[in-house]
């Protein structure tokens, strides 16, 4: 087995630039990277699955913003399927990541876009909002959703945990202001003043609902991602 190198590729920002390329040529919209100790949740790992793993990188692809304006109380088959293919995507970006950096003798872990490990607990293994908030690429706004500066809350998010040495990115301070949009927009009423307010009760019970009788077989909704489409400009 060949030894981890400690040399050639020792230096965080260019590892950084190195893996932003491959994500970007692989369909990524947004690449940021952080220090593990930064994420403020547990992770979900044995001491033998995270051994080494020091550092994560996480990716954020931007969702079909016709598909989200085309909401109107719920989720709709368009919404669903870009919502499965945002995940394919993600899940390919992650895999191809992680053997390119095993390719140059350093360690990666890929966590699923979104696989419940407790549904009970309603919680993955790695939390991607909190890795990706810790890796700068935005903030956990009204909508208890990760918040870019670019897309605003219509990204989905992967996480790759790796040994590889990583820079930690700046991170965004909280920019919702004065907007509310979200919490006018939730069906059911589960957003509030912070992210701490969302009521989760209400929001899995009309996912459930959605998933049943609206026979989406996913507890997807997207009316607070739609209602976050970030800048004005932005198509
Ligand atoms: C299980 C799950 C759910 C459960 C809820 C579980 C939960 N408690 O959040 C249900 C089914 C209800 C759900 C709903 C939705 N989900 Co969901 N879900 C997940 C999943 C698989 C695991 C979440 C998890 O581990 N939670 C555990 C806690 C620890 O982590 P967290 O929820 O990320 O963080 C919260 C807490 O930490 C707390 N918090 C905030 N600040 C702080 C600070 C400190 C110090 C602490 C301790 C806590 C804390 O608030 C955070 C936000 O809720 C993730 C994928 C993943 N692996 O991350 C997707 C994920 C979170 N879901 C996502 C989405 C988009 C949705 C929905 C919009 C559905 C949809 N697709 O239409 C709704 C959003 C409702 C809302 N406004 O929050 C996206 C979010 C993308 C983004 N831009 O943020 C994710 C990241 C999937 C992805 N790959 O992109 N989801």
């Amino acid at each position: 087995m060949k030894a981890e190198r400690t040399s050639s590729a020792a230096d965080p920002a260019t590892n950084f630039e190195w893996v932003r390329q491959i994500a970007l040529a692989e369909g990524a919209s947004l690449v940021g990277t952080t220090h593990l100790s930064r994420v403020r949740v547990p992770l979900h790992l044995t001491e033998r699955e995270l051994g080494g793993l020091e550092y994560a990188i996480s990716v954020a692809v931007r969702l079909s913003r016709a598909v989200l304006n085309g909401l109107v109380d719920g989720p709709n088959l368009l919404y669903k399927w870009n919502y499965r293919q945002a995940n394919s995507l993600l899940d390919k970006i992650a895999f191809v990541l992680t053997n390119k950096i095993q390719e140059r003798g350093y360690r990666a872990l890929p966590i699923a876009a979104s696989q419940t490990i407790d549904w009970q607990r309603q919680i993955g293994h790695v939390s991607h909002r909190h890795v990706a908030e810790a890796s700068g690429l935005g903030w956990i706004g009204r909508n208890n959703l990760l918040v870019t500066p670019q897309y605003g809350a219509q990204v989905r998010l992967v996480s790759i945990l790796t040994s590889l040495p990583l820079p930690q990115g700046e991170s965004v301070p909280f920019g919702c202001g004065d907007c509310y949009a979200c919490i006018d927009a939730c069906p059911v009423k589960a957003l509030g003043e912070t992210a701490a307010d969302w009521d989760y009760e209400k929001c899995f019970a009309l996912l459930d609902h959605f998933a049943k009788k609206r026979n989406m077989n996913l507890h997807i909704c997207g009316m607070c991602v739609k209602a976050c489409p970030g800048p004005q400009e932005l198509l």
